[in-house]
């Protein structure tokens, strides 16, 4: 590097001079490499290795590493630089050698290969990673989970891992490969029969078929959230598992857009073998309105056919006996032709019909199918019991009253099937009380970003990419959106995990700096509680609010939407966007969010329709009449007929309350997956796509916090071989290797203080102080 007279000193102790390798920002490629042509103030002109000319501010270039190892490094804490370029750059080049796994010290990044990869997950790389510590083998999910059950088996307490990422990021497969390992470590060898870890494994594909569907954005798309609960012996073996779920996507049963499916089970129904197709009166899928409004009704690569056969034997496993199978089936198959049943018209003003001859036919097999009597059932569907305080009355509905009460009616008998299953898994596994450990593995949706919504718009207007691009630029504006209620509780969903996630690496930092005997005090940590008053305080929240305004008659979502905005006024984290009076926008620890209020007060309330609920409990079925057990009588007279309100969001809220409790209890372990391209395909790397999710992820909060404080960490041996050469009299003689790196900085006069400077990720170009690179520990792999 030639030194011409110009050169810069920024922050520590990187001087920018004339030739000088650096990163700068880029709209197409987050970042580019190049070198500084000329120094011109306090801005540089870069010649990028893309053969562009640009101009950039000192705020916004990092220093590259130029002795960078050609294959990249397992470990983020191992770059010599540890900012966003360096991170990304790192990413890359591991991903096209088909390293999916990189480290940021005791967290896993995983990006998803979107091609299988055998040799990752054989049995005998099981056997290499049992019990070899974090660091010593290649990065692996494996590693984390031995570290988690190491953990666990040393110390006698429970451990958490949990994965996240967005959708299609390979969480569920994540999670899948997490549970087959701790199921290999737990297991019992050589068990006759069904034990306790094959029908944790097992839960799986049942679970699959029943929550998750084909997605713009996922094939296989989980529609739940997943905590799975895996409780061991004091031999650590598995003794027993729970199973708990967070709000399946109710929507889905009965709306579904092109090219998108509804849940995998409808599908696998109608390819189920002749005889059962016969007995359902089912047939091809095209002929059902809760299928046929998409286009899309086979997966490549998948037999519906071949996985319902499979699931029929993954349900034998975990205990759902041949009685209770064929029930569910019949249940999945008079959902579909419920969805069948249309209305017309009636002859009195606002009443309905049935339409035709085939609605009667389907409405028949709906009621045969139940076992419930099929006046009653037609009746629930066209009249609702309305109470006043002066009476009680019928009032019938219109068709379009009556088709929301048809799909209500599919969405909770979906809804209650789905949590049967989990709760007979549940019973059938087991729950061990003796247990005194356990390993939570939790498998939860992402935050739904900017970038997702663009997906979102594709789905539901079918337009071209370039309106895409026009509507996202809009929508970036604060002109369009299209996040809803299921958005709002996602995002929720992920500030909580945010927050637990940043406590948990800041507390890491802090012990690593106690364990080094350095001052850590300076360090700021920024908490994102304030986000999550906004939404969960009580009074006063968003979700207190809606509860509020689900309760009183008169509501509607603009008397909601002032309302909020009034409360919130001057609220740093709400905005109210000003082209519209009913979105609000959450300033989000990942970004802005705008949601559109319309659906909030609808969507919150979960009507358990009295009607609904007495038809089918008295249905001649015992497992149907099962999902609908008689309310005890306080709560039925309390409601006297009328439509219960039971919020959706309060209940979210507590199950999250809880989930955040076990995990509060337990030791954490972090996996952020990463999609490397929209398109699902391998080999394709999309640099503003993924640093947008290690945003969102918190994997670069991760890294901001580990910046605040040392970022760089080097052995003392590393130090004295990069360093030695300023001061070569201390490889002579015998000296202890703290000692020679003193000596280094004592003669180059880096003073204590001057050591003792931090490097911020947002700084711009910094390296790390010398002292950066000696003061922490040898062996860093041993961060966890
Ligand atoms: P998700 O759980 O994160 O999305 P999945 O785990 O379902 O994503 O992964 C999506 C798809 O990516 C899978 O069906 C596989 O085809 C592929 N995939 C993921 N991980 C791997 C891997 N390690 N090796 C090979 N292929 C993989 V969602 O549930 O939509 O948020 O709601
Ligand atoms: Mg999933």
């Amino acid at each position: 590097m030639k030194v011409v007279g110009e050169s810069v000193f920024l922050g520590t102790s990187v001087n920018i001079i004339i030739g000088s390798h650096l990163w700068v920002e880029d709209q197409s490629l987050a970042w580019i490499d190049g070198q500084v042509t000329k120094i011109n103030g306090d801005e540089v002109e870069i010649q990028t290795t893309h053969g562009k000319t640009v101009i950039a501010s000192f705020r916004n270039i990092y220093p590259k590493d130029m002795e960078a190892p050609a294959g990249g490094v397992d470990d983020m804490t191992k770059l010599s630089y540890l900012h966003e370029p360096g991170v990304l750059q790192n990413l890359a080049t591991r991903f096209q050698l088909n390293e999916i796994y990189t480290y940021t010290g005791s967290i896993l990044i995983a990006i998803n290969p979107f091609q299988r990869l055998p040799h990752l997950y054989e049995a005998h790389m099981m056997e290499q990673y049992k019990g070899a510590p974090l660091g010593e083998l290649s990065p692996h999910v494996f590693a984390i989970a031995d570290v988690a059950f190491r953990a666990m088996i040393n110390d006698g307490k429970s451990n958490s891992i949990l994965v996240s990422g967005e959708s299609g990021a390979g969480k569920t497969e994540t999670t899948k490969m997490l549970m087959r390992y701790l199921a290999y470590l737990g297991g019992r060898k050589g068990t006759e029969g069904r034990t306790v870890e094959q029908q944790v494994l097992e839960s799986n594909p049942v679970l699959e078929a029943f929550g998750n569907a084909k997605t713009v954005r996922n094939n296989n798309s989980s529609r739940f959230g997943k905590f799975v609960e895996l409780q061991f012996d004091k031999h650590g073996r598995i003794s027993g598992a729970a199973i708990r779920t967070y709000l399946l996507e109710r929507s889905r049963v009965c709306q579904i857009s092109d090219p998108e499916r509804n849940y995998h089970c409808f599908y696998l129904l109608c390819a189920a073998p002749p005889e059962e197709i016969e007995k359902y009166k089912l047939g091809n899928p095209k002929s059902f309105h809760y299928l046929n409004q998409s286009n899309c009704y086979e997966l490549v690569g998948v037999s519906d056919a071949h996985d319902y056969l499979a699931t029929r034997r993954a349900m034998d496993v975990v205990g759902i006996s041949e009685k209770e199978q064929e029930a569910i089936f019949r249940v999945v198959a008079a959902i579909l032709h419920l969805g069948n049943v249309e209305f017309a018209k009636g002859k009195e003003i606002d009443s309905s019909v049935l339409k035709d001859d085939k609605s009667k036919f389907h409405l028949q097999m709906t009621a045969e199918l139940l076992m419930c009597d099929l006046a009653a059932l037609e009746d629930a569907l066209l009249r609702r019991v309305m109470v006043t305080p002066e009476e009680v009355i019928k009032r019938s509905l219109d068709p379009d009253g009556a088709t929301v009460s048809r799909d209500g009616l599919a969405k909770t008998i979906y809804s209650r099937l789905f949590d049967w299953l989990v709760d007979k898994i549940n019973f059938s596994i087991g729950q061990d009380p003796n247990s005194k450990s356990l390993i939570g593995v939790l498998d939860i949706y992402g935050f739904e970003s900017f970038k997702a919504n663009r997906l979102y718009m594709l789905k539901y207007f079918r337009i071209n990419t370039l309106v895409t691009r026009f509507l996202t630029e809009l929508m970036t504006w604060g002109y369009v959106c299209l996040c809803s209620f299921e958005q709002f509780c996602i995002n929720f969903t992920n500030e909580k995990l945010q927050q637990h996630f940043n406590q948990h690496v800041f507390k890491m930092e802090q012990e690593e700096y106690t364990k080094e005997e350095i001052d850590w005090s300076y360090i700021e940590f920024v908490d994102n509680q304030d986000v999550l008053d906004l939404i969960e305080k009580k009074p006063g929240g968003i979700i207190a609010l809606l509860d509020e305004a689900c309760m009183f008659p008169k509501s509607t979502h603009e008397t909601f939407s002032q309302k909020l905005y009034q409360t919130f006024k001057a609220h740093k984290r709400f905005v109210k966007p000003k082209l519209s009076q009913t979105d609000f926008a959450i300033a989000h620890y990942a970004g802005e969010v705008q949601y559109q209020s319309d659906q909030f007060l609808d969507k919150n309330k979960d009507y358990g329709v009295p009607e609904h609920q007495d038809l089918l409990s008295a249905s001649k079925c015992s497992f149907v009449a099962g999902l609908f057990p008689a309310l005890p009588e306080e709560m039925t007279k309390s409601s006297s007929k009328s439509s219960k309100f039971s919020s959706i969001g309060s209940r979210f809220k507590l199950q999250l309350q809880q989930l955040m409790e076990t995990l509060n209890s337990t030791e954490p372990h972090y996996i952020r997956c990463v999609k490397p391209n929209n398109l699902l395909r391998p080999a394709i790397f999309e640099n503003v796509n993924i640093m947008q999710q290690l945003r969102c992820g918190g994997v670069l909060e991760a890294i901001r916090i580990s910046c605040a404080g040392y970022p760089t960490r080097k052995t003392f041996f590393e130090f004295i071989n990069r360093f030695s050469l300023l001061a070569p009299e201390v490889l002579e003689g015998n000296h202890d290797e703290k000692d020679a790196c003193k000596k280094i900085l004592g003669k180059m006069g880096l003073t204590r203080s001057q050591n003792t400077r931090s490097c911020r990720l947002c700084n711009g170009f910094n390296e790390p102080t010398v002292t950066d690179r000696t003061s922490l520990s040898r062996n860093r792999a041993a961060l966890s």
